[in-house]
């Protein structure tokens, strides 16, 4: 095992270390459990279910959670949080666990790292490298607006100001990446796979859960934000996104997630 992550399952945002882990021979251990379970586990670099007595007996780590848990109290172990100070999933370690990564494009640097002898993903000189890593930073600030609408979506309680900064955000991130492909190239960063790419594919992935939440959305007067009119406006990213998700290294991740997709 060269990376272990826990997280809530299945979550496109890990897909970034699993899809450049089958292209770079890198073995990972995923651990976790469905969202409405991980208020039952330990947090923790041995992060497991917990028996009862356990939950009794770690009190002292019961935290509430911010963001995605419904306020649910959650077990983080110290062990954890010195790990990821921020206390999110997914969380990363090293073999031993004595080192944690967190943020998943930054557990995804990880791997491309590891297995950059095998391929490269992440550039070939300290110029590339970056070019890439504005790509990743990119996708967080659009990853950000699109993690907060698809969380007042699945409370049920979206509101315009959020679905109107979500869908600025989307045009926005569609519309670097369909410039970046634009008038021909074949990958996001240039003529090679990267990890902008691997990064847009989860992303965008993730965004699709809002097809989940449509009578949410037509409850509330507000439009799909990615519709079908979306394709159509950025044409070249729309095709790379599709194209991706066939590719064997994306395949076993992206395909079984979008096929369960279904408009409510
Ligand atoms: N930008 C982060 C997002 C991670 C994140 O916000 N995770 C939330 C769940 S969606 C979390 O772990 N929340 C824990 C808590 O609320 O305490 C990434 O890409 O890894």
């Amino acid at each position: 095992m060269d990376l272990r992550i826990f997280s809530y399952l299945p979550n496109p945002r890990i897909w970034k270390a699993t899809i450049a882990a089958r292209l770079c021979g890198i073995d990972i251990d995923v651990i976790g459990a469905p969202p409405k379970d991980l208020p039952r586990w330990l947090w923790d670099f041995e992060a497991h279910l917990m028996t009862e007595q356990e939950r009794k007996d770690l009190a002292s780590s019961a935290r509430k959670s911010r963001l995605g848990f419904g306020g649910n109290v959650l077990y983080k172990s110290d062990g954890f949080l010195d790990a990821n100070p921020f206390g999110t999933v997914p969380t990363a370690f090293n073999p031993d666990g004595s080192i944690g990564i967190f943020e998943s494009n930054s557990i995804m640097r990880t791997v491309a790292r590891l297995g950059s002898d095998t391929y490269s993903l992440y550039g070939h000189d300290a110029y590339s490298a970056s070019r890439i890593d504005g790509f990743l930073d990119a996708s967080l600030i659009f990853a950000r607006d699109s993690q907060l609408y698809l969380l007042s979506l699945s409370a049920g309680d979206v509101q315009g100001e959020i679905h109107k900064a979500a869908k600025q955000a989307l045009h926005t991130y569609l519309s670097g990446l369909d410039r970046a492909l634009s008038p021909d190239c074949p990958f996001l960063a240039g003529d090679v796979l990267s990890l902008a790419d691997i990064c847009a594919v989860a992303e965008l992935a993730l965004f699709m859960r809002e097809l989940n939440y449509k009578q949410v959305l037509s409850e509330a007067s507000l439009d799909l934000i990615n519709g079908p009119e979306i394709n159509e406006r950025f044409p070249l990213i729309t095709e790379h996104f599709h194209n991706l998700c066939n590719h064997e290294a994306f395949a076993p991740d992206v395909l079984p997630y979008l096929e369960n997709l279904s408009p409510r």
